[in-house]
């Protein structure tokens, strides 16, 4: 099970590392070392036998020409690429070496760890990582670019996060895509809302740009970017007007019920959402009655929609919809916005989170610019002095992506990245340490679009002279001098660790049977969720009114928060004649956020960056299809091509993202900023304002 040389399975059991709900699984055939197939699983039940077309290229990234296969040590100016290959044994100590020399100056409070999810196995994501800058008293790192202010409002509304996953939901009536590309971004869902409207079933999306997923639906609800809690609000409105609410349900089962009904019959008119959404009144209305009248119905969040100040407030509204109708009563039916809440692997002991004392600074990964701008890093405490990256692209991915450019490129940060490929965050740094990938090391994974465990068997010997995350730590960790026995667990007691002895809360999931199966589920298909028990919110109960929201400084009951885009919005008039826009920045098709876009064939498929424009604002602004334009705010620009068409709404603008600056200048996030949501301190990156310049 150890990537040896000698002892490779000619066919291993895989899974796919990305941050995509699917989590999909494979095998890999191995053919003299060497990886020649990976064969999508047929048999599991959210695979379906098929990978996306990002993924189908997995070899030809792993095998790539431009793979980095050496350590590389930095011999020119920052940011300039030019680098030297080195041997392990020197840069492991030249990295010692700095690190001991910083911590002793500045303390270790100067050392930043900046990661995410390039892999999101528990082994290679926050294990050996974790104990490595927790050992050397690093400051802590919020983890909060993608999901944080959905999964806060989540467990302010039903205590953890759960609901139907992806296998669980072709019996449903009404399907609601609610902020989410789902062809995109959660292909495996697809075959299954194609079950359901093969017996009838209607579906619903609810996004502000008709998307490939909202083409392919019923209903398109092109509703104005952040002002989804309105629609959700005014939809509550009608259900208790109409009588359409499930009373017994909302009695039994939660908390502040009656408030809420009352709050929404007095404020929120479907008049009112009609004006905030700009959408037809009578729009809101057939659908709340069409929601009130199924009782199979699903609505299914993703991440999309709580990229605005008011995000977590959004998906808190939209999350009690199936409260107000007691869909959860149905198993399959409720709403999803992650599964994540199903598993339960033993992180505290992965990541020996006990051991940083609790005053330990921690660093917004959304502030990022901050943090190496700022001469108390924004938040106070020593300056970032040293920066180690892993699992991230933070020059791309982060928002205010030039102030971050500015910071890597300090003379005085030191700066370590740990990857597979020459990204704009590589290119800054002072040592690059080449990383396996998935088909090189051992890992175990959760999802959050579905309800499997999956293991990933090491199919080939690692490339060049890579290793994984947990071995490069290792090795650091030995550098260092630390002699901690937690820093000699191989991946196997990682593996074992995370899995627990004979855990209760995932009986039957065992090392040995994860081998055998490839894949197991976690929790029983065909339950029902929230329906039963106490749960682990402040009342026990799902909280239409949440009282400890109140000391946030937020209502205790689902309210609309305006994104900071909304005056933008709202006067249409002004905004063309500043030419001003919003700006959203979902994912290309074919990238996996910045993965993939340095693989020829995705990059191609994909083409030059494009800016989405509705026909009306190009003719005001003399925009013709195709054209270059300039899109830039007081943080920046990028440059795209026109591309005009119906497809947005009057007023909003879309450049799918994120491309590397290498090669295509710089991205979407030199216009985002580090403004934080509502709930979760997460980011908003699609709650921009840019003006539009032609070339
Ligand atoms: N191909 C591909 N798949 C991916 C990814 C990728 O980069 N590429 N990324 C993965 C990751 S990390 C994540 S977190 C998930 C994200 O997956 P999704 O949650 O689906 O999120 P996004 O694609 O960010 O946004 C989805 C849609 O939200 C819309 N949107 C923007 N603002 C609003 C709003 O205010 N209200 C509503 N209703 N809609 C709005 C956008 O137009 C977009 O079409 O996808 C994962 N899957
Ligand atoms: N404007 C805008 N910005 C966004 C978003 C958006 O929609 N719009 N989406 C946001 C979201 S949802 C997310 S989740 C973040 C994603 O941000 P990131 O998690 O930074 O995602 P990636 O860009 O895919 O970069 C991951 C990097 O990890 C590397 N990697 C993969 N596996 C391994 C490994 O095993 N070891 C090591 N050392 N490296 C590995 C890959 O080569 C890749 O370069 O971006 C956010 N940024
Ligand atoms: S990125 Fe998503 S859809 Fe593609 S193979 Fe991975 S888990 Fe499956
Ligand atoms: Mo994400």
């Amino acid at each position: 099970m150890t990537a040896s040389r000698v002892d490779l399975p000619i066919v291993a059991r895989g899974v796919c590392p990305h941050d995509c709900p699917d989590t999909c699984s494979f095998t890999t055939t191995v053919v003299d070392g060497v990886a020649d197939k990976i064969t999508p699983a047929r048999d599991h039940p959210v695979t379906q036998g098929f990978l996306c077309t990002k993924v189908n290229r997995y070899l030809e990234r792993t095998y790539a020409s431009d793979r980095i296969t050496q350590p590389l040590r930095r011999v020119g100016p920052k940011g300039s690429g030019q680098f030297a290959a080195a041997t392990w044994t020197q840069a492991l100590s030249a990295i010692a070496a700095r690190l001991t020399d910083t911590v002793s100056s500045f303390g270790g409070e100067s050392v930043l760890p900046y990661s995410y999810a390039g892999t999101m196995g528990l082994i290679q994501r926050e294990a050996m990582s974790a104990r490595f800058f927790h050992r050397l008293g690093a400051s802590q790192l919020d983890r909060t670019i993608c999901s944080s202010a959905g999964m806060t409002a989540w467990a302010h509304t039903y205590g953890y996060c759960d609901g139907p996953g992806a296998d669980e939901i072709g019996d449903n009536k009404l399907i609601v895509l609610w902020g989410t590309n789902t062809l995109t971004s959660n292909p495996h869902l697809w075959p299954k809302i194609r079950q359901a409207r093969d017996h009838g079933a209607r579906l619903v999306c609810v996004d502000p740009i008709r998307t490939r997923t909202a083409q392919a639906s019923d209903e398109h609800i092109a509703l104005r970017p952040g002002t989804d809690a309105a629609l959700a609000l005014g939809m509550m409105h009608v259900l208790f007007r109409d009588n359409l609410a499930d009373l017994a349900f909302l009695a039994e089962r939660t908390y502040g019920w009656e408030a809420m009904r009352d709050n929404v019959l007095s404020k929120w008119p479907t008049s009112r959402s009609a004006e905030i959404c700009d959408v037809s009144e009578q729009v809101i209305e057939d659908l709340a009655t069409q929601y009130g009248t199924t009782q199979q119905s699903f609505i299914r969040l993703n991440f999309g929609m709580q990229r605005h100040r008011g995000g977590g407030s959004a998906v808190r509204a939209v999350a009690l919809l199936p409260a107000v109708t007691g869909a959860w009563r149905q198993t399959g039916s409720g709403a999803t916005l992650s599964t994540s809440g199903a598993y339960h692997y033993d992180k505290v002991t992965l990541q020996r989170a006990s051991w940083p004392p609790s005053s330990t600074r921690t660093i917004n990964m959304n502030q990022l610019a901050d943090a190496l701008t700022e001469p108390d890093a924004g938040v106070g405490g020593p300056p970032v002095k040293a920066l180690i990256v892993y699992n991230a692209n933070p020059a791309t991915v982060a928002p205010d992506a030039q102030r971050v450019h500015s910071g890597l490129a300090r003379d005085d940060l030191f700066t370590v990245v740990l990857e597979h490929f020459l990204t704009d965050t590589a290119r800054y740094a002072d040592w690059i340490l080449p990383a396996t990938t998935q088909l090189e090391h051992l890992d175990v994974h959760a999802a959050y679009g579905h309800h499997f465990a999956s293991i990933n068997e090491p199919a080939i010997a690692p490339v060049g002279d890579s290793q994984s995350n947990s071995q490069i730590f290792r090795m650091l960790a030995a550098a260092m001098g630390y002699t901690d026995t937690e820093f000699a667990d191989t991946d196997e007691d990682l593996l074992r660790q995370a899995l627990g002895e004979q855990n209760p809360l995932m009986p039957g999931i065992t090392v040995e049977s994860l081998l055998e199966h490839g894949w197991q589920r976690v929790a029983p298909a065909g339950r029902t969720h929230y329906t039963h028990g106490r749960l682990p919110t402040l009342s026990g109960l799902i909280q239409c009114q949440a009282d400890e929201l109140t000391e946030l400084g937020l209502p205790s009951l689902p309210d609309f928060v305006p994104p900071a885009t909304f005056g933008i919005a709202t006067n249409q008039e002004k905004n063309l004649a500043d030419r001003q826009f919003v700006l959203l920045t979902p994912p290309e098709h074919e990238f996996l956020n910045s993965t993939f876009v340095n693989i020829p064939r995705l990059a191609k498929a994909a083409g030059r960056q494009t800016l989405l424009m509705h026909t009306a604002d190009a003719q005001a602004l003399g925009v013709t299809d195709g054209k270059a334009v300039r899109v830039w705010n007081d943080r920046g620009d990028f440059l795209a091509m026109a591309c005009i068409s119906d497809d947005t709404r009057p007023g909003t603008v879309c450049a799918h993202g994120l491309r590397w600056a290498t090669g295509s200048g710089p991205g979407v996030n030199s216009v985002t900023d580090g403004a934080l949501t509502d709930l979760g301190r997460g980011a908003t990156f699609y709650d921009t304002v840019v003006a539009v310049t032609p070339l």
